[in-house]
């Protein structure tokens, strides 16, 4: 922590009140560091506003003053997008006072949420209301709307219901400089010129502060039918995604792939996940249909597609939820993955996607090179394979140097990147930029995609306040 200017912190105080501003540095330690441990930062104060007009006033301040601004939300990001740097001059803006549900409407089917709600909370305002809000990641109970927003999260149901991006009918957002853009309409049609509020979602609060959000409302699921599928190869999901939304009327909603060794670390390191199976599978699926339909037998259909798909052998084997605890352990089993590769070691994340035409020839391909060139690692990767995107990511081997596997991440990086680009995929699908890829953005975006970044950024953020450094380079 770097003491603020006397004048500066007074000024902070008279907008949010004494006890809105942090400046002990235990108090702002948290802020200060990402969940992984992987970014750190310093931070002139961390301000905790209480309401739309705060956050507008923060923002006229730190723009006149020329402060930075680094929205924080849950802090659950993967690439640092909510740590400031280590300047000490920057202010960390936590939302998490702004934590109202503003309303439901469940005749238009939709929720306006302000920004420090967390995702859980969302949920089950949407489920109180008899209605389904389908955005649903592992950190759903600590991660922010307004983060989720900034970031376009994705998750677990982006098959069905996309991603956060098409999740959303209106935003409220205060602009650098303090002028609030008033958008919280819950219109379904509405073709009047640039689509503004666009710009704001996966900005990763490089544009402006989210503050609320009128978000889709959905029925509420009623039926549901759910497998852990064992798999000879990455190719044979792609074949049972494809057999599986035709039998089942795309009733799809979840169609995620684990590695064994994600699995095994899933089974070592979390307490109550155990393998369904009694032989060891190379790949496995936990898919899931839903429908709004009560009475829809989508256990019937999902038991006997994955029946053909065994009598072809593209399925090894299949277990059946059969009890709302037995899908509970599924889901535990998949979204505690992450939980587990950090109490294997260090590891090396990459959040891709690829056309799923290609998942199983990217995989070999890049499996082999981390084989001959990643000795001290071991491949585990899983992720959201009905969208393309894979957690393609490597954890340490037991008994391995921390430092020296480390000390392996660009060139690893770079080299999975250069291969997804070759198979004309993306090195980041669903965690974003945040500063830890700023470098990957400026070589694989086009220049002509970078100028208009860059461009949009100086018409919203003359002075560069905004999340300085993140998704673009400071210029
Ligand atoms: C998931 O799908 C998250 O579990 C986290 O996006 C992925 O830790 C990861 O690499
Ligand atoms: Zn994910």
């Amino acid at each position: 922590m770097t003491a603020p200017a006397p004048a500066l912190a007074g000024r902070l105080r008279e907008i949010v009140g004494v006890d809105g501003v942090l400046t002990d540095p235990a108090d702002c330690a948290p802020f200060l560091v990402d969940h992984l441990g992987r970014c750190r930062g310093r931070a002139v104060a961390v301000v905790q506003p209480r309401s739309l007009a705060h956050v507008s006033q923060l923002l006229g301040l730190c723009d006149s003053e020329r402060v930075g601004v680094v929205p924080h939300g849950g802090n659950t990001s993967y690439c640092g997008g909510a740590i400031p740097d280590d300047s000490g001059r920057q202010l960390v803006l936590s939302l998490k006072h702004l934590n109202r549900i503003r309303s439901v409407d469940v005749t238009n089917y939709s929720l306006t949420a302000e920004a420090g709600c967390i995702l859980s909370q969302v949920q089950q305002a949407a489920d109180a209301a008899g209605c389904f809000f389908p955005l649903s990641l592992g950190s759903q109970g600590s991660c922010q709307i307004g983060g989720n927003l900034s970031t376009n999260a994705g998750g677990v149901n982006v098959l069905r219901y996309g991603m956060m991006r098409d999740l959303v009918l209106g935003l409220e957002v205060v602009l650098p400089g303090g002028r609030v853009l008033e958008g919280l309409s819950s219109l379904r049609k509405d073709n009047t010129g640039y689509d503004i509020k666009s710009l704001f979602l996966g900005a990763e609060g490089t544009l402006g502060v989210i503050t609320a959000a009128t978000v889709k409302l959905f029925p509420q699921i009623r039926a549901r039918a759910t497998a852990l599928v064992a798999l000879p190869e990455v190719r044979a999901a792609v074949t049972l995604l494809g057999q599986l939304r035709a039998a089942s009327g795309d009733r799809i909603s979840s169609f995620e792939l684990i590695s064994r060794p994600a699995l095994e670390l899933a089974t070592r390191h979390i307490p109550g996940v155990s393998d369904p199976f009694t032989a060891a599978h190379p790949w496995y699926l936990l898919c899931e249909l839903s429908s709004a339909r009560a009475a829809e037998p989508l256990d019937e259909v999902l038991e006997e597609a994955l029946g053909a798909a065994l009598t072809r052998a593209t399925v090894l084997d299949a277990a059946l939820v059969r009890s709302e605890r037995e899908r509970a352990a599924l889901w535990k089993l998949r979204e505690s993955i992450p939980e587990a590769q950090r109490h294997e070691g260090a590891s090396l994340k990459h959040d891709i996607s690829l056309p799923v035409a290609v998942l199983a020839d990217f995989v070999t391909r890049a499996a082999s090179w981390i084989g001959a060139n990643v000795p001290d690692g071991r491949l585990v990767a899983y992720g959201h394979v009905g969208d393309g995107n894979l957690h393609f990511n490597i954890s340490q081997s037991a008994g391995s140097d921390r430092e020296r596997f480390l000390g392996r991440a660009d060139s690893v990086r770079c080299a999975v990147h250069e291969l997804v680009h070759e198979f004309g995929g993306s090195f980041s699908a669903e965690h974003g930029i945040g500063r830890l890829k700023v470098g990957e953005l400026e070589r694989y975006a086009s220049p002509v995609e970078l100028a208009l970044m860059r461009a949009v950024k100086r018409a919203f953020d003359p002075h560069g306040i905004m999340n300085p450094g993140k998704v673009l380079r400071e210029q």
